[in-house]
């Protein structure tokens, strides 16, 4: 079944978590490419290019849009389908979504990679809306317009084990080799190199404190007028944000391994605590992993990140921690329950099952963006470069991609994830036609050998306990307590 996994707050006084799977509307997301470039043109009703997607996928579905504006920290590792999950976002309504920070991290590639693909999509937006204005085009990107995102750097490494990357499908780059393929739409090295660094030592702010108070820009290097870099560690840009906004106000998105957001948690839970919910691209829960039999790349990538977000759903989270190994991770445990406070982490996560059918097809590509590169848009240039690159690609390392042409189509796994927080306003609450099944029990596995970050789920059909319910011994809901693990 195609499913939305969601992670909340249990409600059995034991650790197991709980889940909810919706079915998804498919066919709504197909058209989240094609759509955004085609309105680039005039007659389009839209003034930005993915504005009247969402529109047009509650339409489709039969869902009103009544979803309240989603002011969100994106963590990503761009990669293919997160920059196209960040044009979503940013060419989005002003009224649906505002981006506060962009945190890049390693993933698909190293954090440097990721970097320069992020700041080169920005130099591409900007050559696109200089472009649509010279020639009578609307310039589109209002969610950006209105509000200039924070670009910060976070983890290049995993909590433990090495690091795994997916250059085999994104390429070295990340970006199939677009950087060498089409050098003009790079952006300069000097943007990107230096306006991150890091300031000495002795005005870094502790690695203890909860907050910093202000973004610390670059000094001397150009800086981007789409966008204000900060020298700042990501996970402490994320913990100032949280901490000035008020609480429940603000949705993570993690579109790529949980590092960062990891790293912020464990500095201060408290303020982390303080999140609306976590939006989570990864797993595998009912189908084949991506990377191995059983694991989807995020959670293989670092599912000791994982595994100590998700424990933040319960109310006991130390029950269902990772083993602490200082030689693995430098982070330490929570803090006990009574001092983090009545609040626990809502995460909702997409795994595998529902993001995999969410597709876009080479002749959609071909019928639609083609014909803007054609004209010369700087942005259908650069997506589909990557794009046809992905497709390659998939033909390649797939059966049944032999014959290529039209047919072949590739996933919109981070995009599914922007979509649903611009849809919903981040809540969830959505939707007619959703199915929800709910009481699921998912865990990350953090030390197999073959089964490093396959998402264990409890299908049996034991009993769980109930809130308030007492248990014996270590029982814990329908894991019983073996082996210690609740
Ligand atoms: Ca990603």
């Amino acid at each position: 079944m195609g499913c939305l996994t969601q992670l909340y707050s249990p409600v059995l006084v034991c650790s197991s978590t709980q889940i909810e799977f919706h079915a998804f509307p498919h066919q709504s997301l197909r058209s989240f490419i094609v759509d955004p470039l085609t309105n680039a043109f005039p007659s389009s009703q839209s003034l930005c290019v993915f504005d009247s997607f969402s529109t047009c996928c509650l339409v489709c579905c039969g869902i009103p849009k009544m979803a309240p504006r989603t002011r969100v920290i994106i963590d990503t590792d761009p990669g293919n389908d997160d920059v196209l999950a960040l044009l979503y976002a940013l060419a989005s309504s002003p009224e649906d979504i505002e981006v506060l920070l962009i945190s890049i991290a390693f993933g698909n590639v190293n954090v440097q990679n990721c970097l320069r693909n992020a700041v080169s999509m920005f130099h591409v937006i900007e050559k696109e809306m200089r472009w649509r204005k010279e020639h009578g085009r609307p310039e589109g990107f209002e969610a950006l317009k209105k509000s200039k995102p924070v670009i910060a750097v976070g983890a290049d490494e995993p909590l433990g084990g090495k690091r795994v990357q997916a250059a085999y499908y994104h390429g070295a780059d990340g970006l199939g080799g677009v950087h060498t393929s089409h050098p003009h739409h790079t952006s300069p090295s000097e943007t990107w190199q230096h306006l991150f660094d890091r300031p000495p030592p002795d005005t870094v702010p502790s690695s203890t404190a909860t907050t910093t108070t202000t973004t610390k820009p670059a000094s001397t290097s150009p800086t981007s007028p789409l966008f204000t870099p900060s020298s700042s560690p990501a996970h402490l840009e994320i913990l100032n944000i949280l901490d000035r906004e008020p609480p429940q106000t603000i949705t993570l998105i993690a579109i790529g391994p949980l590092t960062t957001f990891a790293t912020a948690a464990a500095h201060a839970p408290t303020t982390f605590l303080k999140a609306k919910s976590l939006l989570v691209m990864g797993g595998a829960i009912a189908v084949p992993g991506n990377m191995t039999p059983v694991a989807e790349f995020n959670a293989l990538a670092d599912p000791i990140a994982a595994a100590r977000i998700y424990a933040l759903t319960s109310p006991a989270p130390q029950s269902t921690m990772p083993p602490f190994n200082p030689a693995t991770t430098s982070l330490t445990d929570y803090p006990p329950p009574a001092h983090l406070g009545a609040q626990r982490l809502r995460v909702v996560k997409f795994p595998l099952d529902i993001t995999t059918p969410h597709s876009l097809r080479r002749d959609e590509v071909l019928a639609t963006v083609e014909p803007l590169r054609a004209l010369g848009s700087p942005l259908a240039e650069w997506v589909m470069a990557f794009t046809e690159q992905g497709f390659r690609t998939t033909e390649a390392l797939n059966v049944g991609f032999e014959d290529g042409g039209g047919d072949t189509w590739v996933s919109l796994h981070d995009p599914v994830v922007l979509w649903f927080a611009v849809a919903t306003g981040g809540e969830g609450r959505m939707m007619e036609g959703w199915e929800v099944v709910r009481g699921e029990d998912v865990r990350v596995e953090t030390v197999g050998q073959w089964t490093r970050g396959m998402c264990v789920v409890d299908g049996r059909d034991r009993k769980k306990r109930v809130e308030g319910e007492g248990g014996r011994g270590r029982g814990r809901g329908r894991w019983r307590g073996i082996w210690g693990i609740g």
